[in-house]
């Protein structure tokens, strides 16, 4: 029989000494959420659960009817366990400490439970993405202070693609495994094992309508990559862009590629897209551990000081050399 997600964490566990089974019984409850959430997103109309809720987020987006939906099951699915302390997601204002009749545990965990919802209404892909910290010592009431710890001390994270099939992708630390889900059986099973990006690639991806707004390092990178072979690059390159951000990087994690979504002058005061907390770093995890790399173009994106809980960040990931390429376009600018 194929080694199941559950059977792969138990195994994990096993590697730390004198662990709780906590971290396992938390992974076990995302595992569930990520399930609740394919069925809702299969069924779709058949449900009535496309189309706007008809109210705002936090940063001003209008919320989906699934991106209620998608919120209200990943908390249902966490919330009672007894592992988690508090959480923070893209749908919240603020944090969700664990209510006081369910016991609180060690972990905090950030998520956007519904990533390129702007797909949701066309059929497209979407995905989950999800990061867990571990909750500062002897913090038992913590504040949204407590989720502002760099990328680097995430203890996992991971994102649910939902696409032609429902895919799992972890990491702890230990290089990324990839699970798909056999809904006969109700199980993900290990079926990409050690997922790993290329140094090279031929493909970029970046919403080219933002070009006027770009810096100049990502308006050459760019450029550079549309004229391939006629513009001094060594190829021509070819490009993506899926509007969600879990098929972009689930496409690199499988055959290369760069992702920017980078700093822009489109809306002041807003330093990019995509948020730090929950989107951002949890990506970052998976594809630095996968052999690629991440930046804002100036800093690495996990060594970065958050100051806030939905805080934007410009984001260039992907196929290392690609990524080191824009980075240093971006040196002493
Ligand atoms: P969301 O969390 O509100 O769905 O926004 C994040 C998404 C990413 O998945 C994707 O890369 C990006 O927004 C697409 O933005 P745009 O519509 O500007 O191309
Ligand atoms: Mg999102």
């Amino acid at each position: 029989m194929s080694k199941n997600l559950v059977q792969f964490i138990i195994e994990e566990q096993r590697r730390v000494p004198g662990a709780s089974g906590d971290f396992t019984g938390l992974l076990s409850d995302i595992i569930s959420a990520c399930k609740h959430i394919a069925h809702a997103v299969n069924k779709g109309e058949l449900i009535g659960v496309l189309g706007s809720a008809g109210s705002e987020n936090v940063q001003g987006e209008t919320q989906k009817k699934l991106d209620v939906i998608t919120n209200d099951i990943f908390i249902k699915a966490t919330e009672w366990s007894g592992h988690l302390a508090a959480m923070a997601s893209e749908e919240m204002d603020n944090i969700y400490p664990i209510p006081k009749q369910y016991p609180r545990g060690k972990y905090l965990l950030t998520f956007d439970p519904l990533d390129g919802s702007s797909n949701i209404d066309v059929n497209i892909s979407v995905g989950t993405i999800f990061s867990i910290l571990r909750c500062p010592e002897g913090v038992t009431n913590p504040t949204a202070n407590d989720f502002l710890q760099p990328g680097v001390k995430q203890v996992c994270s991971g994102y649910a693609l939902y696409g032609p099939s429902t895919m799992l992708v972890i990491t702890t630390g230990h290089g990324v495994d990839g699970f798909t889900l056999d809904s006969d059986v109700g199980e993900f099973i290990l079926t990409h094992p050690q997922m790993t990006i290329p140094a090279d690639t031929q493909e970029f991806a970046i919403n080219m309508s933002n070009r006027r707004y770009w810096e100049e390092p990502v308006q050459r990178y760019v450029e550079e990559c549309t004229k391939g072979k006629d513009g001094g690059r060594e190829k021509n390159f070819n490009m993506r862009w899926v509007a969600s951000m879990v098929a972009e990087v689930h496409r690199i994690l499988t055959r290369g590629g760069i992702f920017m979504y980078p700093f822009d002058t489109k809306e002041p005061g807003k330093a990019g897209k995509l948020r730090l907390l929950y989107e951002a770093n949890p990506m970052s995890f998976i594809v630095e551990q996968a052999g690629g790399a991440c930046s804002t173009g100036r800093e690495r994106i996990m060594e970065l000081k958050p100051t806030g809980l939905h805080q934007r960040v410009p984001v260039i990931l992907g196929s290392k050399n690609e990524v080191e390429r824009v980075v240093g376009y971006h040196k002493g600018t």
